[in-house]
């Protein structure tokens, strides 16, 4: 392929001119731009340190309601893409606030949610009726079209991080939501239900998955931190991931979620993971620890509750300056199921 793009000459010139109207455009103006020799991605590499947005939250639960706002969430906007409500080319996330005694209203949506709690205990998610409540660590699933309200019964303020494949819809023209007319919908199974019947390493006995989405909607921080924590005591640790789990459905060892790959990973103190890149830009919180993660010549320090995001193809380390616990998510399900996932384990 030629290095440049052919010369635009007066005669080309004129044909360009002459054709527009007919809805006609030459693809040798822009081929180079719309298909690179590697992903360029407009994401930025940004990170937003809890203890900065949380003021912001706080105060934006003064001025308008859960109920009103029916979501009161700000979004983390990435710089590379203003005004397009996108961390990353094809996915959302934002911050939410609900305050003791709130509701936000039951709708459902084509867009499959995921939650990461942050702050707060005695909320809860109800899920086409099943009360879920969440407490900071547990990762929760709002599969698409399910009803969903939220709830807060504790005291203090309730945040989460919310994963939503919006853009990735929207590129899809595939958009649909719909308001259930009541603040909550009926409450059908009681709580736990759904753990206990898909979650415990068995399934009832015929029963066949429905939807591309797990069947639970609950993964608690308590088994998971459990899980790496037995696990650090063989010391397999993957060079560029530390100790790095991915979320799956039990009824088919896929990820929890069709369009969000979800994870996990412990990154002992002291370790520096080798260079990685991979196709599907990556969104993480902190649990637990602090550490950094150089992304070229950007260097992120991130605590816990801080939310990061590493851009497509851009590799990166991590250093971990205490037992360091990253949650991410990124759009990597898709990649794979189109055959367009590429990772890169060189340190060059
Ligand atoms: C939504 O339904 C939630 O259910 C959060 O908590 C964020 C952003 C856009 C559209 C729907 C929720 C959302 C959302």
């Amino acid at each position: 392929m030629e290095a440049e793009a052919p010369a635009r000459t007066p005669e080309r010139e004129d044909l360009y001119r002459r054709m527009a109207p007919a809805h006609l455009t030459p693809l040798w103006e822009v081929l180079r731009a719309l298909i690179t020799p590697e992903p360029r991605s407009p994401v930025q590499a940004t990170l937003w340190r809890y203890g900065e947005v949380r003021p912001f939250l706080l105060e934006a639960g003064k001025v308008i309601t859960a109920k009103e706002a029916e979501r009161r969430v700000l979004i983390l906007e990435n710089p590379g893409l203003p005004g397009q409500s996108r961390i990353t080319t094809s996915l959302y996330a934002g911050l939410q606030l609900i305050l003791p005694g709130e509701v936000a209203p039951a709708h459902r949506h084509a867009q499959s949610a995921l939650r990461f709690i942050i702050e707060g205990s005695k909320g809860y998610t109800a899920v086409d009726g099943e009360r879920v409540y969440m407490s900071p660590g547990d990762f929760i699933i709002t599969p698409s079209w399910t009803w969903h309200d939220h709830g807060h019964e504790g005291d203090g303020p309730m945040v989460w991080l919310d994963g939503l494949d919006i853009p990735l819809v929207q590129s899809l023209d595939a958009s649909f939501i719909e308001g259930y007319g009541h603040d909550a919908h009926p409450v059908t199974r009681p709580a736990g239900d759904t753990l206990a019947r898909y979650g415990a390493n068995m399934l009832p006995v015929d029963w066949k998955p429905s939807r591309p989405t797990s069947p639970i909607f609950s993964y608690p921080y308590a088994r998971s931190r459990e899980a790496l924590e037995q696990m650090r005591k063989t010391a397999e640790w993957d060079p560029c991931h530390g100790l790095k789990m991915r979320f799956v459905s039990p009824a088919t060892g896929d990820h929890a979620m069709p369009t969000m790959g979800t994870f996990m990973q412990l990154l002992p103190k002291g370790f520096t993971t080798a260079g990685y890149r991979s196709t599907d830009a990556t969104i993480f919180t902190a649990v637990e620890g602090r550490g950094r993660t150089r992304i070229g010549e950007t260097v992120l320090d991130w605590g816990p509750r801080d939310v990061f995001v590493v851009p497509s193809w851009a590799r990166h380390t991590h250093e971990a300056d205490e037992d360091a616990v990253l949650f991410s998510f990124s759009d990597r399900p898709v990649q794979e199921k189109l055959g367009l996932f590429r990772d890169d384990r060189g340190n060059r």
